[in-house]
């Protein structure tokens, strides 16, 4: 199953390893390390290296209690570096922001994909997704990222965010994105308590039936976290987070969204080679 990104193709019927490249003073994992261009090149190109077919650059923290970052600001820390990686690599760039000026500059900068958690629902960002003609990740996300983790209420998680996700796709599809350019992502750790992420990802299959190509992060997360020994790090948590994105890929997800790239393309390969079996 060919997937368009702009100018380049990924067949999905495999999954995918996305990059995490947060270009933010402040993101929970790797606030601050990457934040000029030449420092994000070198990262790209060593998750290029390590088996990334897709880099996701972020210019704002959705974590709880992050800093609000005005418009320039997100556009100097974001255009640059997607200029960059594009004229070095050959790469899928994906551009996380909720932003209609962002995407459209990132788009006209090179990027091949919109990867929104507010699911295109800022106002404008839906008319400016659409004039890019990309293609875009929807996510599902309860409340605001400041207050989200606050007190999530759901009577069924998995029915819920399925029925938004397919809701929100249908809205986009009206719009103008086709069918063929839409990723949906249940939002893990997005207004969800522990339980409502394990329930989600317990259940991940289910939302592949409405037959759009799944994309997941749970990298490093809270829930992750949750379920460790106290005091672990970002880092630590990688073991962890590699048997979530094992469970996701042998349930369809088709693209994992990572911080530790070469674990992650090893772990893939092992659910990879255990799924030709069913060929
Ligand atoms: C930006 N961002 C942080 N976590 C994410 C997740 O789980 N999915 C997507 N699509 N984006 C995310």
């Amino acid at each position: 199953m060919n997937f368009s990104f702009g100018q380049r193709s990924l067949d999905l019927s495999t999954p995918r390893v996305m990059g995490i490249l947060n270009v933010t003073p402040d993101s929970f994992s790797d606030g601050g390390l990457h934040n000029t261009p030449d420092a994000a090149l070198r990262y790209a190109e060593q998750m290029v290296h390590d088996g990334a077919e897709l880099i996701d650059v972020g210019g704002e923290s959705t974590r709880p209690g992050a800093a609000v970052v005005s418009l320039q600001e997100e556009l100097d820390r974001v255009i640059p570096v997607v200029e960059r990686i594009r004229a070095q690599l050959d790469i899928v760039i994906s551009v996380d922001t909720s932003s209609p000026q962002v995407m459209t500059e990132a788009a006209s900068a090179g990027a091949g994909l919109i990867n929104d958690v507010r699911s295109l629902q800022r106002p404008g960002a839906l008319a400016a997704a659409v004039s890019t003609g990309l293609p875009v990740c929807l996510m599902h996300m309860q409340g605001e990222p400041g207050t989200m983790q606050q007190n999530p209420q759901y009577t069924d998680v998995v029915a819920e965010v399925s029925a938004f996700l397919q809701r929100r796709a249908a809205e986009c599809e009206a719009a103008g994105i086709r069918r063929e350019q839409i990723l949906l992502d249940p939002g893990f750790g997005f207004g969800k308590s522990l339980e409502h992420n394990f329930r989600l990802l317990n259940q991940l299959r289910t939302l592949t039936e409405a037959g759009y190509p799944l994309l997941t992060g749970l990298s490093r997360k809270r829930m992750i976290a949750g379920i460790l020994d106290d005091g672990v790090t970002p880092e630590g948590r990688d073991p962890a987070s590699m048997a979530a994105a094992v469970i996701c890929a042998m349930q369809g997800a088709a693209i994992i969204r990572t911080h530790n790239v070469s674990l992650t393309r090893d772990a893939l390969r092992v659910v990879i080679q255990t799924l030709k079996e069913n060929e």
